[in-house]
């Protein structure tokens, strides 16, 4: 792995870039370099077009304790809005990869939103997600109100940010804040596998799937299906539509070139 100082990059042959935050001594908290640094890696690999898929992790123990609170001790309204740190977000958003969360420990505050601006949660069975912000004086700030909404409901939400309770993989899990639990060992593996399994698929359907899943999220219904058919009807100007249909029927792997 090539080792920057908080955040290392692999971006390996097969396709699949790994994402490892790496401040172990904070607990992972996302300080502003941290989250520049994110911001303009994602920025990097979403350019890359060798990279077919991402996988962000916080390493064994902890995915990140959220944002780094040092950050908001003496800083001002204006201080923070001057600050404009939804840009660093945005990059994560635009990111058209398909990106997986190998989740190990805390994913707090921040860190829980982090997660939730990935398309897939892979949990280690010692990962525990939580909205603690309300305990000091705050609110989520990053999406963890609006994302959690969509994924686990309003009155499931309720309890994770009015209360700052933390749950464990398994209750996330069945909440649908999880895809899948996995061991502590396994998790960045596992992830890296599915990851892996992706990058060998068309780049172009994959990124069309990933845009339409999320955009259709905040459509109404007959808006949504249509956008999906009209993707769907694209993909047949692909080269890698045809070679997924004529490797079906030679009985060969499909090689996807992206075109
Ligand atoms: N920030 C800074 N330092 C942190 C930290 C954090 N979020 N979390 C942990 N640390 C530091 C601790 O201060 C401690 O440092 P030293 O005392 O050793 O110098 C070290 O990491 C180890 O922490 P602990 O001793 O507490 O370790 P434990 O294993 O006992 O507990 C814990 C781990 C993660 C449960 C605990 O540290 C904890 O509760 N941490 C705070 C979690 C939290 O409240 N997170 C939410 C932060 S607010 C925004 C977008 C998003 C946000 C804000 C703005 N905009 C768009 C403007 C997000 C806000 C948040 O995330």
């Amino acid at each position: 792995m090539e080792s920057q100082q908080i955040l290392k990059l692999d971006i390996r042959e097969d396709g699949v870039a790994i994402i490892e935050i790496h401040r172990p001594e904070a607990r992972n908290a996302l300080n502003l370099a941290l989250r520049q640094a994110l911001s303009e890696t994602f920025r990097q690999l979403n350019h890359d077009a060798s990279v077919r898929a991402i996988v962000l992790t916080g390493g064994e123990k902890v995915f990140a304790a959220g944002a780094d609170i040092k950050d908001f001790a003496t800083a001002s309204t204006a201080q923070m809005y001057l600050r404009h740190t939804e840009q660093y977000w945005q990059s994560i958003i635009d990111c058209t990869k398909p990106i997986i969360a190998a989740v190990n420990g805390y994913a707090l505050g921040g860190g829980c939103e982090l997660a939730m601006h990935a398309d897939m949660i892979i949990a280690g069975r010692s990962a525990q997600f939580g909205q603690p912000e309300v305990k000091l004086g705050l609110m989520p700030g990053a999406g963890g109100t609006q994302r959690l909404l969509r994924a686990i409901g309003k009155f499931q939400t309720m309890l994770l940010v009015l209360t700052g309770k933390f749950i464990g993989a398994e209750e996330a899990k069945q909440m649908g804040l999880v895809s899948e639990v996995v061991e502590d060992a396994n998790t960045i593996e596992h992830a890296v596998e599915l990851a892996k399994t992706i990058a060998g698929f068309s780049p172009i359907a994959v990124q069309q799937i990933k845009e339409v899943t999320n955009l259709g999220q905040d459509m109404s219904l007959q808006a949504a299906l249509s956008l999906e058919r009209k993707a769907f009807q694209i993909l047949f100007d692909t080269k890698d539509q045809k070679e997924g249909v004529n490797a079906f029927f030679e009985k060969r792997p499909a090689r996807y070139q992206g075109e």
